[in-house]
């Protein structure tokens, strides 16, 4: 990497001292993943490069809305993972920056078709699906029947059992949110959302906290990606992950270029480094068993198989349309989130 770093601190000189002028030395990541696959990436990059990074963990909700809030005066230089509802978001209130990585051609076809829906401002990194992971222990104590159909979730037996992220913050709870609206219609959703809110016992603000409270006995059941259900049972919590028996959505796990960011040369580095399969494997290291988008990547043998889960056809595009988004979670505060409070 000595190569790229010194074409950096040319191309730095080159640029000169314009307004936007930084260290290419420097990079601000903000990273909506697994707060220790976040830990490993950054520190392995600074390793590699000698670049420094400064990385904040926050959910996918929340780092759309600093990278908004920051547009006058662009603070993050990239923002990796988190579901790519809010990465289209972006992309379409053009706060991410066109690229089109030479790594392209090594990512499978739903990564590259993220790209190609938002004019390639964002792109795929990795892929999985919705369900949620139950706490054996908790669920035989009480004699509730295994969960397997969203249906199940409406068990008055559950009550004050099921934990799910607010999306407002989450990326996974407003995956879960437009799955119901694409599975059921939007009013049905709701209706359903407001029934299944009376087993709930917390909305939490990270999208993977629902299943790692179930692991600790704090709750029966947390509605997450599978693969956030997995690491729990891997780790050897007593948790079961389910497929919602009526289907389910997914997450195409993204990452974007913040426009007119301090460190754009860096930047490019990072995100063309991050989709190759050495800094893709990284994730097997620290227990994250989600599917990953460069080809040659290793697909884990801990990953739920897709081919065993009911898939709905998704529609990014709408579901990761501004208005389309701010309006179902404005009715998520109106209806659902009200009835919490
Ligand atoms: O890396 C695992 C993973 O769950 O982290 C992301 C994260 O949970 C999304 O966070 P929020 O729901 O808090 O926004 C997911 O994209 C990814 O699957």
């Amino acid at each position: 990497m000595k190569s790229i770093r010194t074409a950096l601190l040319g191309a730095t000189l080159i640029a000169g001292a314009g307004a936007n002028a930084a260290s290419a030395d420097e990079l601000n990541l903000i990273c909506s993943a697994d707060n220790a696959l976040c830990e490993k990436l950054a520190a392995t990059f600074e390793e590699k490069t000698g670049i420094d990074v400064s990385m904040i963990r926050l959910s996918s909700g929340e780092a759309y809305a600093k990278i908004r809030a920051e547009a006058r005066n662009p603070q993050t230089d990239v923002w990796w993972g988190g579901t790519g509802d809010p990465h289209l978001q972006a992309a379409n209130d053009e706060l991410s920056a066109s690229y089109e990585s030479p790594m392209l051609k090594e990512l499978l076809p739903w990564a590259v078709s993220q790209a190609e829906t938002s004019g390639y401002r964002t792109v795929g990194v990795y892929s999985g699906a919705l369900g949620w992971g139950y706490n054996t222990e908790i669920l035989a104590k009480k004699g509730v029947e295994a969960p397997k159909c969203w249906a199940d979730l409406l068990n008055p037996a559950l009550k004050g059992e099921i934990s799910i992220a607010d999306p407002n913050s989450s990326g996974t709870a407003y995956t879960a949110l437009a799955t119901l609206v694409q599975l059921m219609g939007e009013d049905e959703a709701f209706e359903y959302l407001l029934a299944m809110g009376k087993n709930v016992s917390q909305y939490t603000k990270s999208g993977s906290a629902p299943v790692k409270a179930a692991a600790r006995g704090e709750a029966g059941l947390g509605i997450v990606f599978m693969h956030d259900a997995v690491k729990q049972a891997v780790a050897g919590f007593p948790i079961e992950v389910v497929a919602p028996c009526e289907g389910t959505g997914y997450e195409i796990g993204s990452m974007s270029l913040v426009d007119g960011s301090p460190n754009p040369d860096a930047a490019k580095v990072f995100y063309d480094w991050v989709l190759t399969p050495e800094a893709q494997n990284l994730a097997l290291e620290v227990g994250s068993f989600r599917i990953p988008s460069n080809k040659a990547s290793t697909q884990p043998e801990e990953a739920p198989k897709l081919e065993n889960v009911r898939l709905i056809d998704y529609d990014f595009a709408e579901y990761g349309d501004s208005e389309r988004r701010r309006n179902l979670l404005a009715r998520w505060d109106m209806e659902v989130g009200a009835a919490a409070n």
